[in-house]
């Protein structure tokens, strides 16, 4: 295929209603950044555009759950999300949003393009309305009884309990969530595309043109969109918060957010030529661009069905690929953040990469685990286990181990100088292993453009196993005990180590897409500058010159201990947990007093030797998110104490403090320290702790009955 002048690579807009997961990243953000990061090696014009969707009710939903409003929201959640992918290594072009007035400017000008040329319905129907709220009920802001199980809470557009795709019709009994009063129906009048007209435009150029360079899954899913017959989708709402419907008399109208948030991608390109002193135009308009969406599995039909009639519509190009890619699950189970089952961007950044120095390290690491186990074809499951398997068992004992002894060697056999090469003495391995690096080089190249990122990974790790490999056959350490006996041993030294630098050298270029940060690491352990990383110089053996000195060595990652990863999984549970208590405290409102336990008698009671305390010493516990390990004074002994309440005291503050203890409760060891009683807190209708104390000073040990 004929190199395209240009490329634009989008990925899909999140949500500025919420922290983002890993499995978001691995869906769309880390392959799109991979493309590119490799495009833009081979020095092709790439623009990579991303930004938030702001619009929909989804924005508005959580500003009601944070007791706040949408663009506070909007306001919140955009500039953390941007940072998150920072500091991933996801390297957009451009971060835009769609409440920028530019993209108002753009989506309204594309809707009034389309509704002038007659390309837009009207139709008028009743939908549900609130009376007591004055407004027309979205989807999500109508909730009632789930006609296929029973759950009492389904919302008009889904049944969470059953999972169930409903429409706010199917709902027996429902009632608007604004009001909590049953809704009435009310005619409005909306636009729609209709796609029923673009069928054969569609079949013509997915199935015709695109069954055999697409992905089975999303031809597959095309396919069935378009053989279950086209219908008009709305692309209006009744909605105060979004871009308003450019048309008189559409007033309290905005534009559905599905059809605004792909515009944004025009928007963010317009953006980013504003702020660089380019045109935005061909990279939408000349048919010699390559347009590529990077999504998730959820948002193909809008990707590859809606938006491309759209665009074709207003005379714009159409993407050349949308390699969406399948779900990411975590720990057997579907990934969700309203679930606490999920890993945050956010908190793996916190945990692991602002936690120590070189953390960059391990967002390669996630990276690295992420692509090694892409959905591109299938649903696949996140471990911790196989986070920790896959960093310590490729990346640490394969890829770093094979630079680190490259290194260590070339300090020791070579006085830290590129040793030169000796032509004669070139035997059939270290011609193979420059063979290697070439079939490598072509390899990952070919996998890179058709989208197989996990396979293009694997080769690049597969390169520096076959370096270490070479380097186990030629035992430089062993051929240098023969320095004084065998004439040659010094140029047989400096052939391995000469090619050991090379295939360093090549391994960066060829990781650096995947891993970044590493690959700037290791320039710096090269001494070269990031021009290095250029993709054309992929497969060459003269990359570092002869008597050039290296750095010194250091290690590219460290290794993941068992105590870490049983931290994670420890998390993960509390996190899932705390989430279900809190569901069910708000499915079932219940805001009164919690109900009393069952009765007991005084017998029962009296077993349990309560005792006032000081706290003497208090420090957080590693590793753990909610303990402190408190030194409690009991008069006759002092004792370790783990308690479950760093979320809600400061170590230093409570130091001095007397508390309640259970002296006699029997002794439990948690993260190795054993704890012996427990201290009692009080905790009001909002979470909130507070000890149980005497008001007046008291020696500590005495007994409360
Ligand atoms: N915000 C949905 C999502 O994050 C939506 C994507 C828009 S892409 C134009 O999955
Ligand atoms: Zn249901």
């Amino acid at each position: 295929m004929k190199t395209p002048k240009r490329y634009l690579i989008t990925a899909a807009l999140p949500y500025a209603n919420g922290l983002k997961h890993i499995g978001h990243l691995a869906g769309a953000y880390l392959p799109a950044d991979i493309y590119v990061r490799y495009l833009k090696a081979q020095q092709r014009d790439v623009v990579f555009v991303c930004g938030s969707d702001e619009h929909g009710t989804a924005i508005p939903i959580q500003a009601t759950k944070e007791g706040t409003t949408a663009q506070a929201i909007i306001d919140k959640y955009h500039p953390i999300i941007e940072q998150n992918f920072k500091d991933l290594g996801i390297a957009f072009d451009i971060y835009h949003r769609t409440s920028d007035p530019l993209h108002h400017e753009t989506a309204a000008a594309f809707f009034s393009n389309l509704e002038a040329k007659g390309d837009l319905e009207t139709k008028t129907t009743e939908q549900y309305f609130d009376e007591t709220a004055n407004t027309f009920l979205a989807d999500r802001y109508i909730k009632g009884t789930c006609p296929s199980c029973g759950n009492n809470e389904a919302y008009g557009d889904q049944c969470e309990k059953c999972g169930k795709t409903l429409s706010p019709e199917e709902l027996i009994n429902p009632v608007s969530t604004l009001s909590g009063k049953a809704p009435i129906k009310k005619s409005t009048t909306h636009w729609y595309l209709p796609l029923n007209r673009h069928e054969d435009f569609l079949r013509d150029w997915i199935i015709k043109e695109h069954s055999d360079d697409w992905r089975p899954a999303v031809v597959g899913q095309c396919k069935s969109w378009i053989d279950g017959g086209l219908q008009p989708r709305a692309v209006t709402r009744d909605l105060d918060w979004g871009i308003k419907v450019p048309i008189k008399g559409a007033e309290g109208k905005v534009l559905y957010v599905w059809f605004d948030a792909p515009i944004g991608y025009i928007s963010a390109t317009k953006q980013w030529a504003l702020n660089n002193n380019k045109d935005w135009s061909p990279y939408w308009n000349d048919k010699e661009t390559k347009l590529v969406h990077f999504i998730g599995k959820d948002n193909i039909v809008f990707h590859c069905i809606i938006f491309p009639v759209m665009l074709h519509l207003n005379g714009h190009i159409l993407p050349e690929n949308v390699p969406a890619n399948e779900f990411m699950n975590l720990e057997g189970d579907k990934m969700s953040t309203s679930k606490g089952w999920s890993i945050e961007m956010e908190d793996y950044i916190n945990k692991w990469i602002k936690k120590e120095n070189g953390g960059e390290a391990l967002a390669d690491c996630l990276r690295f685990y992420l692509t090694s186990i892409a959905p591109e074809s299938k649903d696949s499951e996140f471990t911790w286990k196989g986070f920790q398997d896959a960093v310590n068992g490729e990346l640490v004992s394969i890829f770093a181990n094979f630079i680190n002894r490259t290194w260590v060697l070339m300090h020791k056999l070579c006085n830290g100088k590129v040793p030169p090469i000796h032509q004669d003495l070139l035997d059939n391995e270290d011609l193979a292993i420059m063979q290697a690096v070439k079939d490598t080089t072509a390899k990952v190249t070919d996998l890179l453009e058709q989208y197989k990122f996990r396979d293009a990974q694997f080769e690049v790790i597969n390169l520096a196993r076959l370096g270490n490999q070479y380097m186990q056959k030629k035992e430089p350490w062993i051929v240098a005990k023969q320095i004084g006996t065998d004439p040659n041993a010094q140029a047989k030294i400096d052939n391995c180590m000469h090619a050991c630098l090379q295939l360093s050298a090549n391994l960066a270029i060829l990781i650096h897409p995947f891993l970044p940060f590493t690959a700037k690491k290791m320039c710096h352990l090269m001494k070269v500058v990031d021009k290095m990383l250029e993709w054309e110089n992929a497969g060459s053996f003269n990359l570092l010159k002869v008597g050039y000195t290296l750095r010194a060595p250091e290690l590219l990652f460290r290794k993941i201990e068992d105590e870490e990863i049983a931290a994670e999984l420890a998390q993960l549970q509390a996190n899932a947990a705390v989430k279900k208590t809190t569901m069910e405290n708000t499915t079932t409102e219940s805001t009164g007093p919690n109900p009393l336990k069952p009765e007991i008698v005084f017998d029962d009671f009296a077993k349990i030797d309560l005792r006032v305390g000081t706290i003497i010493e208090a420090k957080k516990v590693e590793k753990a998110d909610k303990l402190l390990e408190l030194l409690v004074d009991l008069g006759f002994e002092q004792r370790t104490i783990l308690s479950g309440i760093a979320m809600h005291f400061n170590p230093e503050d409570i130091v001095g403090k007397q508390v309640t203890i259970v002296a006699n409760l029997a002794p439990r060891k948690m993260r190795g320290i054993e704890s012996k009683g427990m201290i009692l807190m009080a905790e009001d209708a909002a979470g909130k702790l507070y000890f149980v104390n005497p008001t007046e000073g008291i020696a500590p040990g005495s007994g409360i009955s």
